[in-house]
């Protein structure tokens, strides 16, 4: 019987389970460029030129294997609009008799493909995406019978699972699970961080910016200087040199921010791990080796690999978890419409100035720039979970709804009521200041609280502490906070309240 193979655009790998036991010679394999996935939020204009360029690259690797492959490019007058479209079109023109396809990442597309059965009247076989080291049904057996869930006890069942950084004796290579405590530095120019890997822009990725331009030229971002690899090979490229020129300092200036450089230390391989060009474990081997081969320290591998095998996994496992009701809560009650400058990037507040400009030039932000910078501003002005969450689905190139609902709504919103994270990730300007040379150009004074020109994340993070106190005064880490916040004069917490109720009332003007 001829299959239908329908290779969506994040499952670019070769050995995607969506292949297992075709046969050229029989089966045919369908992908698309379709308005329904390219509009359903306002993508990067890098980030559809990545996936368009790299599926086009992708389709024409399985042509050179022996593949038929159809392969439908952009255009807003093409018939068919819709994934479903475009396949109910091929099983006619093939005369395939089933469907085979490996089950996507998004819960949107996960409940209509698993429809198609009924609509399409063929039998559709969704296989489990095997690129994840953990199943999810080897993630929820893990959860059950835990009142609560730590990362860290996940991450280190896959270390055992894997191997990576055990010894002979299985015990943790460095005598240690996690050497986080040692990658908390400033970073201050020295030493300097890497270029990032760049590939110039072949003819295929020229024509689909040009593409972009044209028929999406709303979307947020910019083309101008696309750098990223489109193919595997490119992608390994920029593994390779993300290990030689920045995994030594990845764990020292892990968490630190830069008026000068956007990307530090950091890999910037998300975007290839999430469609498919790099392989999860692959990478982390890459970095494993680094360390056996005295190339990296360990406080810097351990803590690279935790990220990919730790958190990348678990967040994954929370998503499919708790998906459709996850995306729907709002714990902490959040209403208000999230700013216009989280479009325009602009605002007095150089961190999120400085964030915002960076995502909307390269689809990229680090970590601590998502977490503690943008992320920390919703959280403290109560913004509505579902606005946030587009926003950081829109704007990145490796945003997919698995990895980008929980760590918006659960780690950064709390919206998910801690299930997520044990403790919500607020802090005043000098989280910003300690990590970062920002405030040094900033418009507004850190070290003031309460004046026309103080850091609005001072007076935020105590209305923060202030308006959640059911929330959080019972939580043994927040204990601290509410201590401090007691312990202020009266007035003093008069003054700070007052501070931030303007603040929230004028945020389009800060
Ligand atoms: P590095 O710092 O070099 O880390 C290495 C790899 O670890 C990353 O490539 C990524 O695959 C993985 N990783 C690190 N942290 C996380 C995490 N918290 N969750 C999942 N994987 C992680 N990551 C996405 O891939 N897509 C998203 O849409 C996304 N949205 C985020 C939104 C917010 C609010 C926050 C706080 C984090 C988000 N992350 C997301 C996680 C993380 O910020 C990015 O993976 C990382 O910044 C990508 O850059 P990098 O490749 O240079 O990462
Ligand atoms: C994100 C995206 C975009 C922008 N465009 C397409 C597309 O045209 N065709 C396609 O097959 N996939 C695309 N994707 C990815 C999907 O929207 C979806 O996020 C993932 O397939 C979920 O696993």
């Amino acid at each position: 019987m001829a299959s239908l193979i329908l290779i969506l655009g994040d499952q670019l790998s070769p050995d995607i389970s969506a292949l297992d036991g075709a046969d050229p010679a029989n089966d045919h394999i369908v992908m698309a460029e379709v308005h329904d996935e390219a509009s359903y939020t306002n993508h990067h204009k890098k980030k559809l030129v990545l996936l368009f360029s790299a599926m086009r690259h992708f389709a024409e690797r399985l042509r050179a294997d022996g593949w038929r492959v159809h392969y439908q490019a952009y255009h807003p007058d093409n018939p068919h609009q819709s994934l479903e479209a475009v396949v109910a079109a091929q099983l006619q023109a093939t005369g395939a008799e089933r469907v085979v396809t490996t089950e996507c990442g998004e819960w949107r597309l996960h409940r209509q493909i698993r429809q198609w059965h009924q609509r399409l009247k063929v039998p559709v076989e969704i296989r489990p995406d095997t690129r994840f080291l953990a199943s999810k049904q080897e993630f929820a057996d893990w959860t059950k019978g835990r009142k609560q869930l730590r990362m860290e006890f996940f991450y280190r069942e896959m270390r055992r699972k894997t191997g990576i950084l055990m010894t002979p004796e299985g015990e943790p290579e460095g005598g240690q699970w996690n050497f986080d405590a040692d990658n908390r530095k400033k970073w201050t120019g020295k030493p300097p961080a890497p270029a990032p890997c760049r590939v110039e822009a072949d003819a295929i990725t020229r024509e689909v910016i040009a593409l972009v331009e044209t028929h999406f030229k709303d979307h947020f971002g910019t083309t101008d200087d696309f750098h990223f690899a489109v193919t595997a090979d490119d992608a390994g490229a920029a593994l390779s040199h993300f290990i030689d020129f920045a995994l030594p300092c990845f764990g020292d200036y892990q968490d630190a921010m830069a008026e000068s450089e956007d990307w530090l230390f950091h890999s910037v391989l998300s975007p290839y791990l999430n469609c498919g060009l790099l392989d999860p474990l692959s990478v982390c081997e890459a970095a494993e080796q680094a360390w056996y081969a005295g190339r990296a320290p360990i406080n810097a591998v351990e803590g690279f690999i935790r990220q990919i095998l730790g958190w990348r996994e678990y967040v994954r496992g929370i998503y499919w978890l708790h998906m459709p009701g996850y995306a729907q809560q709002n714990g902490l009650g959040n209403q208000r419409p999230l700013p216009s400058f989280y479009w325009t990037g602009e605002t007095g507040m150089r961190c999120l100035h400085k964030a915002i400009d960076a995502t909307w030039r390269n689809a990229y932000a680090h970590h601590i720039q998502r977490l503690m910078v943008t992320g920390n501003f919703a959280l403290l002005a109560g913004i509505r979970p579902e606005a946030i969450c587009d926003w950081y689905l829109a704007v990145y190139a490796d945003a997919y709804d698995w990895v980008e609902l929980p760590n918006v709504l659960g780690m950064v919103m709390h919206a998910d009521g801690g299930y997520l994270g044990s403790k919500p990730y607020a802090a005043s300007g000098k989280y910003i200041q300690r990590m970062s040379d920002h405030c040094r150009h900033c418009q507004y004074r850190v070290t003031k609280a309460t004046d026309d020109d103080a850091c609005p994340f001072n007076a935020l993070y105590w209305h923060f502490i202030d308006r959640h106190r059911d929330h959080f005064a019972n939580n043994p880490r927040m204990t601290m906070m509410y201590r401090n916040w007691d312990r202020q004069a009266p007035e003093k917490r008069r003054g700070l309240l007052q501070r931030a109720e303007w603040l929230l009332d004028h945020l389009e003007q800060l």
